[in-house]
């Protein structure tokens, strides 16, 4: 249990007091003194750490409604009211032990009154275990998913289950997931990065989504949330060759789904396992498994994270106008191939 280990280390601590003092019921109040202090002290220091990153800014939008989606609304929020709380009681707790520690009569009220502070402080600790034990569950998910950076362009790959999203994720980014001919292979978010030149690109792999409503499983929840929260663009896969085990009907159906319920994403739909199966006049057709086709997704993808408003191009923007003398040169490009 967490508050037995926390206790243990405050105890232990405050058991360590050596005062200094040149008689001894001066050292033995002194004593006292330090062990309501250090106890109280290291209590608060851990619940401290306990709940350190847990609160925005420090915990991004994403991881909010992550957290919020896996674990309820507001539960994470209530535990850490909570141990705040527990907090401040112990804070006060103390200071009305010292109080009473300082003008105690003899060693025997000494330590009565540090063992009825000490009985107290465990109380308060413990009525918030499940408060700890709850932000330490919250913790163990979080540390198994990936920090987003906000400032840089998002690009979540979502669409159902075994269609080859990660199989993409891994031809468009550093990101090597863990690819697998049956659904649900991919249980949590994970994130590779690519090249744009003018920003770093996050590539965010996410679970299947069957569009079911509210009989979605843990990992549809946490891809939906991702769209939701963490998408500059989504790239809405859809297998065509329904080598996924999923009719393509049900696929377009959730796309169109999407579309209606969040009108404001920008969302990319491309058609993969060209190389299986083609439909006439798709949009976009790749292949993960050729690279065909994986060109003109990055010109998808670019036009729409490029930046708003007119931009110059790269080489205009930075070199100096030619000399009147020159011989005219070709207009400069900014066309170059990057990924
Ligand atoms: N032929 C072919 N198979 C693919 C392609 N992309 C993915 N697959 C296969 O489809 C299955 C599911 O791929 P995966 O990337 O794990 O899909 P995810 O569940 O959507 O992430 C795997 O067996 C892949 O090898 C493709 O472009 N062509
Ligand atoms: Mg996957």
């Amino acid at each position: 249990m967490p508050s037995a280990e926390i206790l243990d280390v405050a105890f232990h601590r405050a058991s360590l007091a050596n005062p200094h003092g040149s008689t001894k019921p001066e050292r033995d109040r002194r004593r006292a003194q330090l062990k309501v202090v250090r106890s109280s002290a290291t209590v608060a220091r851990h619940l401290r750490l306990e709940s350190r990153g847990l609160r925005p800014p420090a915990l991004g939008e994403l991881e909010k409604a992550l957290v919020d989606r896996a674990f309820g609304a507001g539960v994470l929020d209530r535990a850490l009211v909570r141990l705040h709380r527990a907090e401040e009681r112990i804070r006060r707790a103390a200071r009305e032990a010292e109080r009473a520690v300082g003008t105690a009569a003899g060693s025997e009220e000494l330590g009565d009154q540090v063992r009825a502070f000490y009985g107290r402080l465990a109380s308060f600790v413990r009525e918030i275990d499940p408060d700890l034990e709850r932000i330490r569950q919250v913790r163990r998910y979080l540390a198994g998913r990936p920090r987003l950076d906000p400032e840089a362009p998002r690009l979540v790959v979502a669409g159902f289950p075994n269609v080859g999203k990660s199989s993409l994720v891994a031809r468009l980014s550093s990101a090597r997931p863990k690819v697998a001919a049956y659904p649900f292979t991919t249980v949590a978010i994970a994130v590779g990065h690519a090249d744009l030149g003018f920003d770093r690109l996050q590539v965010v792999d996410t679970p299947g989504v069957l569009g079911r409503g509210g009989r979605e499983n843990p990992a549809e929840a946490e891809a939906e949330t991702t769209v939701r929260n963490a998408a500059t663009v989504v790239l809405f896969v859809l297998d065509p060759s329904e080598s996924s085990g999923y009719p393509i009907e049900d696929q377009e159906r959730l796309l169109a789904r999407w579309r209606e319920e969040y009108p404001a994403l920008a969302i990319v739909p491309v058609e993969t396992k060209a190389d299986l199966a083609r439909r006439p006049g798709a949009a976009l057709a790749v292949s993960a498994k050729t690279g065909e086709g994986i060109d003109e997704l990055w010109r998808q993808i670019r036009a729409r994270l490029a930046p708003r408003g007119p931009m110059p191009p790269v080489e205009e923007a930075w070199e100096e106008p030619p000399a009147p003398e020159e011989p005219e040169r070709p207009p400069a490009r900014s066309g170059r191939r990057r990924k």
